[in-house]
């Protein structure tokens, strides 16, 4: 097993730098020029994808003892020409290409959604005599009013398409610049592109429904009615600053310590999570992030039918990040992380301000009056909160990690953003909602998939199934009042494929086979997942292929560096099988082994006019506690607040 100890910022400096450190952009135009002398770089060359190819979690712990790995960024490249797809590997500590593969399309799908597409589309569509016919129908002539919206198409294993990289084409009418386009959408028409050919190979013309006529456009007075003056200033000051150290991207609060990381992919990357105990630097997790996410539509009309976006392995989330703003998007005393992407032509762009890290109060810790001892006690919660923000096209997504106090670690998901709409075909229609006069909502899933890379006082690590339950009357039970809990080791990946269950208050706990406590319990980490419902596609569906990850709630698989995206390293267009699926195929044995968990989340969502014309914040996500990791609550040294009003000592009188 490999030494477990997680190095603090103040790191020697005979230590070569840190292999996870964020890709800088002089090392993007080093690959890039590594990539131009290898001939894999011409006129018509773009970058899919650009990013860190993370060393082994074995050579990354190794770096400790002074081990430095290759430094190695990971392309995918697609000729836009010819459609011709590449996935390289470059070495920039060799200054070489050390892998590369042509991808099959059949088989392996699409690489992501390009940033030139979306203009492209427009440009296309624009251009078509078929579809300009079909707009004119419906009496819309100036095209320049129209917007052209380049949706993933999914695979649907129909003969013409699979060849083809490709999007489906939904189109929305905007009176003015300035107008919110999702409140106008042209019904039953849709154009599907061909992005290599630059042309509409097929056009979808069904039915033909009003367009929606309403503004949406809240940024309107006339829309949103005068501002209220009823509100009075909240100001969140921290006249010492705040209590966490950032340096170097590695984060220290209150005995946790970890690395914040960035891709252009997933967005926020944490690494190397740990817990300062007495100063034994204890790891709890190696890696989490958000690895994919699915948001099938459950509208099966011809018009919308292939409605499912992989927001994070189509349209790569984490480059579509927004620049957070002080006192808008967060209040207080925020340190902000800037992260380095790179644009079609693998050029670095900056993101200012990607990631935000603030403290914040969050209520009562733990408090008691004593009915005897006339001790009465209050301690304030505090949470350490490092996030991210993305729009990826009409939804907007917040990442919010929380670490607290006592030692809980929890995963926020906020949505908000528009609605995707359609025109709203009658009255009891049951796949939408109608949110405004004429305009609907389709029915949808959110379904994240969190991966996990767990650590839990090391890597010899076993997860359990835990379901509470009543037992019957009977012996040693006379009166039926007996509660239990029944543990379940998921001994094997074929087995670890799990459903929340929660008239079982079902959770899952990550123990180590390696470390106890003071009582002899194994030290572990619980999760406490949320219970919605899993994907509700049909299991023969060619969705339910192509999003397995989905299909549960968690899944555990045997770590492995290869294994790092839900739904596979290609999912555009990909027919499915991929990922988990594949992941668990050799069914690996997990206990007392380097694990992962893969936990699915997210709500299912019947739109409410409400949330019409844009969404306030819903929420989901999943919690992490300390389970026998510590001896005793890890928070009786916090100090009461200050002021002596808030601790009543009973013991000096
Ligand atoms: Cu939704």
């Amino acid at each position: 097993m490999t030494d477990t100890v997680v190095r603090s910022a103040d790191t020697p400096a005979s230590l070569p730098a840190h292999p996870l450190r964020a890709v800088s952009a002089e090392e993007f135009l080093a690959g890039r020029r590594i990539l131009a002398e290898a001939g894999l770089l011409s006129q018509q060359t773009r970058f899919a994808y650009y990013g860190l190819d993370e060393p082994s979690k074995d050579e990354v712990l190794a770096w400790a003892a002074g081990a430095a790995p290759d430094r190695a960024l990971r392309a995918f490249l697609i000729n836009v020409l010819s459609g011709e797809s590449r996935d390289v590997v470059v070495s920039l500590t060799r200054g070489q290409v050390i892998s590369q593969r042509t991808l099959d399309p059949l088989t392996d799908g699409q690489v992501p959604i390009l940033d030139q597409d979306l203009e492209l589309v427009e440009e296309i569509v624009h251009a078509d005599p078929g579809w300009r016919a079909a707009m004119a129908r419906r009496g819309l002539t100036d095209v320049a009013k129209i917007r052209a919206a380049p949706l993933t198409a999914g695979s649907y294993g129909v003969a013409d398409e699979q060849r083809r990289r490709m999007v489906r084409v939904l189109s929305f009418v905007q009176p003015d610049e300035h107008d919110l386009v999702w409140a106008h959408p042209v019904d039953g028409l849709v154009a599907y592109v061909d992005l290599i050919e630059r042309r509409v190979f097929r056009l979808i013309d069904e039915f033909d429904l009003p367009i929606p006529g309403e503004s949406g456009n809240y940024d309107d007075p006339a829309v949103s009615g005068p501002p209220r003056t009823t509100l009075k200033p909240i100001e969140i000051t921290q006249p010492e600053g705040p209590s966490f150290v950032l340096r170097d991207n590695v984060l220290e609060w209150e005995n946790w310590s970890l690395r914040i990381g960035f891709d252009a992919r997933e967005g926020l990357t944490l690494h190397q999570i740990s817990f300062d105990d007495g100063g034994r630097r204890r790891p709890v997790i190696y890696r989490a992030s958000i690895s994919e996410m699915v948001v099938p539509y459950g509208d099966p009309g011809p018009a919308r039918f292939w409605q499912s976006y992989f927001d994070i392995g189509e349209y790569l989330m984490g480059k579509l990040a927004n620049s957070l703003e002080l006192g808008c998007d967060c209040l207080g005393e925020i340190a902000y992380l800037d992260a380095t992407v790179t644009d079609d032509q693998g050029e670095p762009r900056v993101i200012r301000n990607a990631i935000c890290v603030h403290e914040e109060d969050f209520g009562i810790l733990w408090k008691h009056t004593d009915l005897f001892n006339g001790s009465a006690q209050s301690r304030r919660q505090r949470r350490l909160v490092v996030s991210f923000f993305t729009a990826v096209g009409n939804y907007d997504y917040g990442f919010y990690w929380y670490f607290y106090l006592d030692g809980t670690i929890e995963c926020e998901v906020k949505l908000t953003g528009i609605l995707f709409t359609s025109a709203y075909p009658g009255d009891g229609y049951p796949h939408a909602t109608e949110i405004a006069p004429g305009l609907g909502a389709p029915s949808h899933q959110h379904l994240f998939c969190a991966r996990l890379d767990m650590m839990v006082d090391g890597q010899a690590n076993s997860v359990d199934e835990i379901d509470v339950h009543g037992l019957p009357t009977g012996p040693g039970n006379p009166y039926g009042n007996a509660l239990a809990q029944r543990v379940t080791r998921l001994a094997r990946e074929s087995e670890a494929g799990r459903r929340a269950a929660p008239e079982k208050a079902r959770t899952w706990r990550v123990i180590s086979t390696a470390a106890a406590n003071r009582l002899g319990q194994p030290t572990g980490f619980t999760l406490y997942p949320e219970a919605n419902p899993t994907l509700l596609a049909d299991p023969g569906s060619p969705l339910h292929a192509r999003a397995a990850f989905a299909t549960n709630h968690l899944w555990v698989t045997r770590y492995d560096r290869t294994h790092r995206h839900a739904a596979g390293d290609f999912i555009n267009q990909h027919p499915g099988g991929g990922g988990i699926p594949a992941f668990i195929a050799g069914d690996r044995d997990l206990d007392g082994a380097d694990i992962v968990l893969w936990h699915t989340f997210g709500p299912t969502h019947f739109p409410r006019p409400e949330e019409w014309p844009v969404m306030p914040v819903s929420r989901c996500g999943f919690t992490l506690k300390p389970t026998g990791f510590f001896d005793r609550n890890p928070t009786l040294d916090v100090p009461p607040p200050p002021g002596e009003h808030c601790a009543a000592d009973t013991h000096s009188g």
